[in-house]
């Protein structure tokens, strides 16, 4: 059973019923609609791709201006990784596929990669 001051935890099972009242159990549905989960765009250092590159990458899919794609591209080269942006899936997973794609045509070995937010 359903009682006042069971909470929605925003994945649509709440914390309502202890084990023992569940019989007649009720179903509920969300009244807020759930936010789409967020998705961190990772650029991943190699030896080989070019910072110029890098820093073209930035600018064209993730919309940097030249002094925020430098500092993200030299955080990257200096520590292994960096976050060029936070989106919905579908979104981060195009940027991905964009990055990866434009550094194969150019033969570069650039990795990029989607981890949850
Ligand atoms: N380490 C590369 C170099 O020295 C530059 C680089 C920076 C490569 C960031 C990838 O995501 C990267 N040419």
């Amino acid at each position: 059973m359903i009682r006042a001051g069971d909470e929605d935890r925003g994945d649509g099972k709440g914390t309502g019923g202890s084990g023992q009242d569940q019989i007649g159990l009720a179903t509920r549905t969300r009244t807020r609609p759930k936010k789409p989960s967020q998705f961190k765009v990772l650029m991943l250092n190699d030896d080989y791709t070019p910072m110029e590159f890098v820093v073209i990458c930035l600018k064209r899919f993730f919309a940097m201006d030249m002094e925020q794609a430098t500092r993200v591209m030299l955080h990257v080269h200096q520590k292994g990784v960096g976050v060029c942006g936070i989106f919905p899936y579908e979104i981060a997973e195009t940027k991905v596929n964009q990055v990866m794609d434009l550094a194969r045509q150019n033969q570069h070995p650039l990795q990029c990669t989607l981890e949850k937010a």
